[in-house]
């Protein structure tokens, strides 16, 4: 199902569909619509002149001609007009009728630019909230399989709001810890914390990779030892027991993270599809996670699942940490997430639209 905002020019997109930003006419014109007619070639605006126009939140589809999609999809957004004139209806329905028609011709993958936030006015942030909404919910009740893109051309436009965003700001600015300085305020030199052991020496993944290496070792196995030493007769016993000793510890081992999150989904009382599409992870993850008890997800996704059960901090720290992981505040998108998470606002969209203004990679897909 997910939901991915992007920072690129729409005509590189590689996807099934592309939206464009068109005007009533579907006749062409600046910003999105000019780009998109001069990158697909004089073939485009041809077609266009076959369809007799759009009205405003409906959409037509074209081919894609000379730009790297199947499709074009034209939808006139509403120009603005303090937003009491029907705006955010006409907005919603360019996403949703441009969606349906995306559905209808069976494309997988859709772009969008955020319609009408440019030479029609449209205030960034707002359109962009009823891009994500529009879109989140029509792949969560009739298009799960679905990947759309939000396409964000310009680098420095606001996201969110002006307010919000100094709100994190501020968050930031007192949280904020400077890597270097903490780690030698704690231990004197970044080498000495490096050689520090963790408890990530112990978390599933690295136990199961030093399976793997050790298979792929040109030491026969019989002649390994555990971590892929060679042996000597001495070692023999040694070996043994080290066998053993990680047999208690892996019996003994605590929840894992994927038994620590089924478990929350149910003290929730929420459906398992629930809490992937709240989280924006695809179903097929999802899925993965289940069937492995020790599955090791990213710390992006880890945190993804923080914000759909509605963890409080502490929490949110248990879980990451089942997966080897810490909230740090010498993270930037940490300390973003930790802002909405002590304000109680687990709307995936809403702190996505703040990483991505903060320049962060975004939580779930
Ligand atoms: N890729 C992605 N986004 C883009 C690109 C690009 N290549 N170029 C611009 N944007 P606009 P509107 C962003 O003005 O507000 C035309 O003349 C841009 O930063 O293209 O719906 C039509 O013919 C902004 O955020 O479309 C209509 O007359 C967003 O795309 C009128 O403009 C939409 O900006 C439509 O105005």
């Amino acid at each position: 199902m997910p939901l991915h905002i992007i920072r690129n020019d729409i005509t590189k997109v590689h996807c099934d569909a592309i939206v464009n930003a068109a005007n009533t006419s579907l006749l062409g014109g600046g910003g999105v619509d000019g780009m998109i007619h001069r990158a697909a070639g004089p073939e485009l605006l041809k077609e266009c002149r076959t369809l007799g126009g759009c009205q405003t939140g409906q959409a037509k589809i074209t081919k894609g001609y000379k730009l790297p999609c199947k499709y074009v999809i034209h939808t006139p957004g509403p120009i603005w007009n303090g937003g009491n004139n029907n705006e955010k209806e006409l907005l919603t329905s360019c996403y949703y009728n441009s969606l349906k028609l995306a559905k209808d011709s069976e494309c997988k993958t859709v772009a969008f630019p955020l319609i009408s936030s440019g030479i029609y006015g449209y205030p960034k942030d707002q359109a962009l909230q009823v891009a994500s909404e529009t879109i989140s919910r029509f792949l969560s009740e009739k298009a799960p399989d679905m990947i759309v893109y939000i396409v964000v051309f310009d680098k420095n436009s606001y996201l969110i709001s002006e307010k919000l965003y100094s709100d994190i700001r501020s968050f930031i600015d007192d949280n904020y810890v400077d890597e270097l300085h903490n780690d030698k305020e704690l231990f004197g030199t970044r080498e000495l914390f490096n050689n520090i052991p963790t408890s990530a020496a112990f978390d599933d993944d690295i136990i199961h990779n030093s399976y793997e290496n050790s298979s792929k070792s040109s030491i026969p196995s019989n002649k390994r030892g555990f971590f892929g030493r060679k042996k000597n007769t001495s070692a023999v016993q040694s070996e043994e027991k080290e066998h053993q000793e990680l047999s208690v510890m892996l019996q003994s081992m605590d929840e894992s993270f994927s038994e620590m999150l089924l478990r929350k989904i149910d003290e929730k009382g929420m459906k398992d599809s629930e809490c992937y599409k709240k989280a924006n992870i695809d179903r097929k993850l999802f899925s993965k996670i289940r069937s492995d008890r020790l599955y090791k997800p990213s710390k992006n996704t880890a945190l993804a699942f923080a914000v759909a059960l509605e963890l409080s901090i502490e929490e949110t720290k248990d879980l990451l940490q089942k997966a080897g992981f810490a909230l740090s505040h010498s993270s930037k998108s940490d300390i973003i997430i930790e802002y909405f998470i002590v304000k109680k606002i687990y709307d995936i969209i809403t702190i996505n639209e703040a990483l991505f203004s903060f320049d962060q990679k975004l939580l779930g897909a």
